[in-house]
């Protein structure tokens, strides 16, 4: 038997004394998701300076052609949210047909209203009505590109807000706010979902329109069934209990997804489980145990979140930093799935704290690398897919492409 073989046999004997079943968690770990952002791909910056590297794609077909890679050495990663009118193009079935043929898909497709110099002001929130009609009307562009590529989700995040108090008159946006997403609404087809983001700050500095997860809850309540709220892990203050938000947001069958990456000061996009994996951990923790709720709606929220990556920073090469995201979701989320749920309930009935918090935390203590080699064989991709990057000759082949591309 090799090591491996062993160390697997060994975790697989430990699980088995521990009430977790292998071949479930297996078929739950080949289930899961993770979309990329088209533009983690392309060179970012900070507030100072975008910083450009040599290889990074020059279009969105090149994006695409990057995060195929990503899904190819992971088998995880089939879809790419698309940010508009960064990944403009001319003819939207083309790039459809272009990932199609790469193997991945269109995933979310999210609206950019922070780009442009009228809307210095705010878009949809702007009190000049004709720059809000320009904003809806980008809105519902993206509405049609979706249905175009055959793309579930619209992922929204507004940059509205100010900077002054007196500097706006904030109770107006709110109503233009909620004019503009209506008349987005009404123009979904029923399969189709908004997924309202909110940020506490940035880059408005005094008030943000959509602030925090309960203006965008609000906003979905009074939109209707199809409009629900993105998290993104790296728009709340600091010490916000971010899965306690999770947790309730899958009660109110209003959560729709996530936009993950890693801070420790602000919105900071860093890669994935960077900092905080055990915030990671927790917030599959509320998932899956929403996923065995007795109420169906909130089995079937917790069934249907759209799980992204928004990483993108500067300073690392962009393939091997999604790369790591994506595995870093995986790994939480593995070590997830050994949590004996039954042992939590039975603590929570006692009142039993420690044993309580002891079986969460256990899960989290299990090493689940003899695990995923296991499940990367089975499906077929490196059992290092890191590894076999930096050994590809992908990398130094993108280098041709040379310097000066896509930004953000
Ligand atoms: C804003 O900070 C955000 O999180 C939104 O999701 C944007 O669409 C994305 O980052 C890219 O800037
Ligand atoms: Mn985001
Ligand atoms: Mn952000």
């Amino acid at each position: 038997m090799s090591y491996n073989d062993r160390a697997y046999a060994l975790f697989e004997e430990r699980q088995n004394e521990r009430g977790i079943r292998l071949d479930e968690v297996k078929a739950k770990l080949k289930a899961l998701k993770v979309e990329t952002p088209s533009w983690g791909y392309g060179d970012s910056g900070t507030r100072f300076k975008v910083f450009k590297q040599a290889g990074v794609p020059r279009n969105a077909f090149e994006k695409f052609e990057d995060a195929a890679q990503v899904h190819k050495l992971t088998g995880i990663c089939p879809s790419v949210a698309i940010h508009i009118p960064w990944d403009k193009v001319d003819d939207y079935s083309k790039l459809q047909q272009h990932a199609a043929e790469l193997g991945v898909s269109i995933g979310a497709v999210n609206p950019n209203l922070f780009q442009e110099d009228e809307y210095i002001f705010g878009s949809v929130t702007n009190s000049d009505p004709a720059i809000r009609r320009k904003a809806t009307d980008h809105l519902l562009e993206c509405v049609d590109i979706a249905k175009t590529v055959g793309s579930r989700d619209l992922s929204l995040w507004f940059a509205d807000g100010s900077n002054y108090p007196g500097q706006v008159d904030i109770r107006k946006r709110k109503a233009w706010m909620l004019e503009a997403l209506t008349e987005m609404y009404r123009a979904l087809d029923p399969n189709m979902r908004m997924l309202i983001e909110y940020k506490f700050f940035e880059p408005a500095f005094y008030h943000t329109d959509l602030a925090d997860w309960g203006m965008s809850f609000n906003m979905a309540n009074k939109l209707g069934p199809q409009a629900q709220v993105l998290v993104d892990t790296g728009h709340h203050a600091q010490g916000t209990n971010v899965e306690h938000i999770v947790a309730y947001l899958l009660d109110e069958q209003k959560l729709g997804g996530f936009h993950f990456n890693s801070r420790k000061y602000a919105d900071d996009d860093l890669i994935v489980g960077a900092h905080n994996p055990y915030e990671l951990f927790l917030i599959f923790y509320q998932i899956l145990d929403a996923a065995a709720d007795a109420d169906a709606g909130v089995r079937a929220t917790a069934d249907q979140i759209a799980y992204m990556i928004d990483q993108s920073h500067a300073i690392e090469l962009k393939i091997p930093a999604m790369l790591r995201s994506v595995l870093n979701v995986q790994t939480q989320y593995a070590k997830a799935l050994l949590i004996n749920f039954d042992e939590v309930r039975d603590a929570q009935e006692k009142q039993d704290v420690l044993a309580a918090e002891q079986a969460v935390r256990e899960a989290y203590e299990q090493d689940v690398t003899p695990l995923l080699l296991a499940l990367r064989e089975e499906m077929g991709v490196p059992a290092d897919p890191m590894k076999a990057y930096l050994q590809s000759d992908y990398g130094s082949g993108i280098l041709a492409r040379g310097k000066g591309g896509a930004s953000w």
